[in-house]
């Protein structure tokens, strides 16, 4: 017989499956439910990278599985079609940024469509759809409604080559995380999300989640919640300098203070103080530098020390300095800090470098060769009152008598920061708000929604910052809708994260006119069973989608206080030589290209099979060939099938061995060693003469989720009724799934005492431990020193006892 021909196949029944719409999901709320969801894709230009087909595929299979279990299955894709590339990409071509998207997901979802995923392709959403970003606008409208949007004039990170405001996420080691290009402070009147109101449920709430556990702890430091206290510090102007500290027990070695150059101490003092030049020219210096820079623990520490006033310590009632140091940022605590050399290592390195005063105030390490940090349950020294206290309790007598007098409260501090939702760009949703003279920011009404994107001229950014949607004057003069004076838009636009705050939720009912789902459709779908994604999302749009959909919770508009009962993420595939697949290095390795030569069903077994799911990995062209020789092999079978409906004997306990281990690797991302389990039955299949249709029906149908099409061929080949897609997942009867035993005889100086039931690889540990447990055994060797034990595998198990 000829060998497995991919290109007709595959296509064969990829259009079966469309024809006969074998992966939708009904709106048959009866059913037992399941929700897989993959991060639908950003549609670049480049087309689908090797990267995608990876969680795809993986989150494919526990569909696949979940239907042939009798789940009403719910897996579908859409586009996050807005944002900087294709706005780059169509003021570069000419081209309208609507038409390169809409050129872009033609491509992707082709190239999707020939991978076999079984996606319910009649959910496509798109969140550049007017019909989509409507229910964006509804729920910025919403947020803004209940006091969550807010503007404010504020510093932001500047990328000086996408000319657009960045959010402190997407500003990675200091340089723009889309273009690499520059990034710089900018003062600018942006609209803010409160998403800080969330920061405590968003992580205590994390405690219910089935989320990987490195997921839950870059959440949680990403949101960085700081217990502490506020204490003021007394100045000789008779100003009071507030700081924020975790340590209020080592106030007594606070030696100096640092307030961040930006702090309004200097601009309000500015006549008392003697060197406001060399403060002034550190000050711009500064503007300069990204958080990232001026935070980072290596760096040289830098810093002037502000002449004419100073502090008093109201621990010690000493007079200490106050310098400005960019160590110190506005946006965090009170911009200004205690400086405790002794035990914070960026306060140590400035007071070695500028010859200040450090005093050791927990014992235990050596403060003259570097701060002793590692300190928590220390023993205070030098400190008056709390003088051989624990830190803690040193924390808790330090916070009373400073609250007592009225100079601290106990505070706690995120790290987390407000969500910049504004981008000065034109390629993403209008923001529905007019600014009206006497009514100030209005929200348009719900009947005008979507407030669509108007066709501008132009959609190079302007340098002053301002949207391209600012040059459209027709546009932005229109009345306000509370008292039909004359007003205009906002002309800000929202950014990339907005549209996939609640894609899930769209997907639930996605041609819905009359809410962004029907709460029926919410109420049986949601929440979203298993939702895997890449790391690089935990701290941005899994931070931000769950923000949103607490908020709509809130509200009464959601069912479920969290959207995503399990959080699993994919590694990475590299190039051969295990860097970054990219361009530039030219090792970029097309989809296409492997599904032409090889098949979409090797691809997708490679890619499952290439390693550890959770692992990023180098491509190797060598293990798609073994992929592929592995199906061929498979493929063959067909010419050694016998008549029977039950396993044979010869075969029976490694059938159900590996539907167990397939049925349970394919939940627990394992994908890798469930295949292996498949080709280890394969290689016994080849051993013996004839395999039997019991037997190639459940193979085929454990291989199915990760090789769908040669499997629905080999199926309809060999004439079994149906199609896979119609049968049910094998199930493992656990009485045969048990190793071999053998009764073994257990010796002491060579007499038989007894006997042990034991598996027939078993170790000569697992005997001992056996035999141990053993009455007679234990009879003969109480009180007695064993000097030998002779074991032999399967056999015997002898004891020499003195
Ligand atoms: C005195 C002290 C003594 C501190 C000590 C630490 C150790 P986390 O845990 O990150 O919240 N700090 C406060 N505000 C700051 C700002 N705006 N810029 C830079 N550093 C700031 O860190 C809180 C600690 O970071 C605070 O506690 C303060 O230093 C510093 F042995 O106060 B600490
Ligand atoms: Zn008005």
């Amino acid at each position: 017989m000829h060998d497995y021909q991919h290109k007709a196949i595959e296509k064969k029944w990829q259009e079966k499956w469309d024809e006969k719409e074998c992966f939708k999901a009904y709106n048959d709320f009866t059913k037992p439910k399941y929700y897989p969801l993959v991060e639908f894709p950003y549609p670049s230009g480049q087309g689908l990278h090797v990267g995608h087909p990876r969680p795809y595929t993986a989150l494919d299979i526990v569909a696949r599985k979940r239907r042939l279990e009798g789940y009403n299955v719910l897996y579908t894709m859409g586009w996050d079609a807005f944002g900087l590339p294709t706005e780059n990409y169509a003021i570069k071509n000419h081209i309208h940024p609507a038409t390169v998207t809409e050129q872009n997901i033609i491509r992707f979802k082709e190239q999707l469509k020939s991978l076999g995923l079984s996606f319910d392709w009649s959910r496509e959403i798109n969140t550049t759809d007017p019909n989509y970003y409507k229910w964006t606008q509804w729920i910025f409208i919403k947020l803004f409604e209940h006091g969550l949007a807010y503007k404010k004039e504020m510093d932001i990170n500047w990328c000086t080559s996408c000319k657009v405001g960045l959010a402190n996420e997407e500003v990675v080691g200091g340089v723009c995380e889309r273009c690499g290009g520059e990034v710089v402070k900018r003062s600018k009147s942006q609209w803010m999300l409160k998403i800080t109101e969330y920061a405590d449920r968003l992580i205590d709430d994390l405690d219910d989640l089935d989320y990987i556990e490195r997921v839950k702890i870059q959440q949680k430091n990403w949101i960085g919640k700081s217990i502490g206290m506020e204490i003021d510090f007394k100045t000789t102007t008779d100003d009071i300098l507030r700081v924020f500290t975790t340590r209020p027990d080592t106030i007594y070695g606070a030696t100096y203070m640092v307030i961040s150059p930006e702090h309004p101490l200097i601009r309000e003092h500015a006549d008392q103080i003697k060197n406001l030049e060399a403060l002034n020219a550190y000050r711009e210096e500064a503007k300069r530098k990204s958080d990232f820079e001026r935070t980072e623990m290596n760096k040289d520490k830098t810093g002037v020390e502000i002449e004419g006033i100073s502090a008093i310590n109201p621990a010690t009632q000493k007079e200490i300095p106050i310098w400005i140091s960019d160590y110190v940022l506005m946006s965090y605590g009170t911009g200004a800090i205690m400086a405790v050399p002794g035990h914070d290592a960026r306060d140590w390195d400035f007071a070695k470098e500028f010859n200040l005063p450090i005093v050791e105030v927990v014992s235990g390490g050596n403060v003259e060769e570097g701060a002793y940090t590692d300190n928590a349950n220390g023993v205070i020294v030098n400190s008056d009152i709390i003088n051989g206290l624990r830190v803690p309790e040193a924390k808790e007598k330090i916070a009373s008598f400073l609250e007592e007098k009225g100079l601290g409260a106990k505070r706690v501090n995120f790290k987390l920061r407000d969500w910049v939702f504004s981008r000065q760009r034109y390629w993403g949703e209008p923001m529905p708000l007019v600014s009206c003279p006497t009514c100030g920011w209005v929200t348009i009404p719900e009947s005008e929604l979507p407030l669509t994107l108007p066709e501008v001229e132009s959609y190079e950014p302007t340098d002053n910052g301002e949207s391209p949607l600012a040059t459209m004057k027709d546009w932005i003069e229109t009345t306000c809708p509370k008292c039909g004076g004359p007003a205009h838009r906002e002309t800000d636009t929202m950014p990339q994260w907005a549209g996939s705050s609640w894609y899930f939720l769209r997907y639930c009912d996605p041609f819905n006119d009359d809410a962004f789902a029907s709460m029926e459709s919410l109420n049986y779908w949601m929440p979203v069973d298993w939702y895997n994604g890449g790391m690089e999302h935990t701290t941005l749009h899994l931070l931000y989608s769950r923000f949103w959909h607490k908020f709509l919770f809130d509200i009464g508009a959601v069912n479920t206080k969290e959207p995503y009962a399990k959080r699993t993420s994919h590694g990475m595939i590299l190039g051969e030589n295990n860097e970054k697949m990219s361009k530039s290095r030219g090792n970029v390795v097309n989809p296409d290209d492997i599904i032409q030569e090889f098949g979409a069903d090797t691809l997708r077994m490679y890619e499952m099979f290439i390693g550890d799911f959770e692992k990023s990995v180098p491509w190797s062209d060598n293990s798609v060939k073994g992929c592929r020789r592995f199906l061929d092999r498979v493929w063959h079978l067909q010419e050694n099938i016998v008549e029977g409906t039950a396993y044979s004997k010869s075969l029976e306990t490694l059938m159900h061995k590996t539907i167990k281990k397939v049925s349970e690797d394919y939940e627990t991302l394992k994908f890798n060693t469930a295949i292996a389990a498949l080709m280890t039955l394969l290689n016994e299949f080849k051993k013996v003469d004839h395999i039997n249709e019991a037997e190639i029906k459940t193979f085929l149908i454990m291989l199915n989720p990760v090789s769908p099409h040669m499997t629905e061929e080999m199926w309809s080949v060999l004439g079994f009724e149906g199609m896979i897609v119609d049968q049910k997942w094998p199930q493992f009867d656990p009485e045969k799934v048990i190793d071999d035993v053998v009764e073994m005889a257990v010796q002491i100086n060579g007499k038989v005492r007894s006997t042990i039931t034991i598996a027939i690889d078993a170790t000569a540990e697992d005997a001992h431990n056996l035999a141990m447990k053993d009455s007679k055994i234990i009879q003969f060797t109480e009180g007695k020193k064993i000097v030998k034990e002779i074991f032999v595998p399967g056999k015997i198990y002898n004891i020499v006892v003195k």
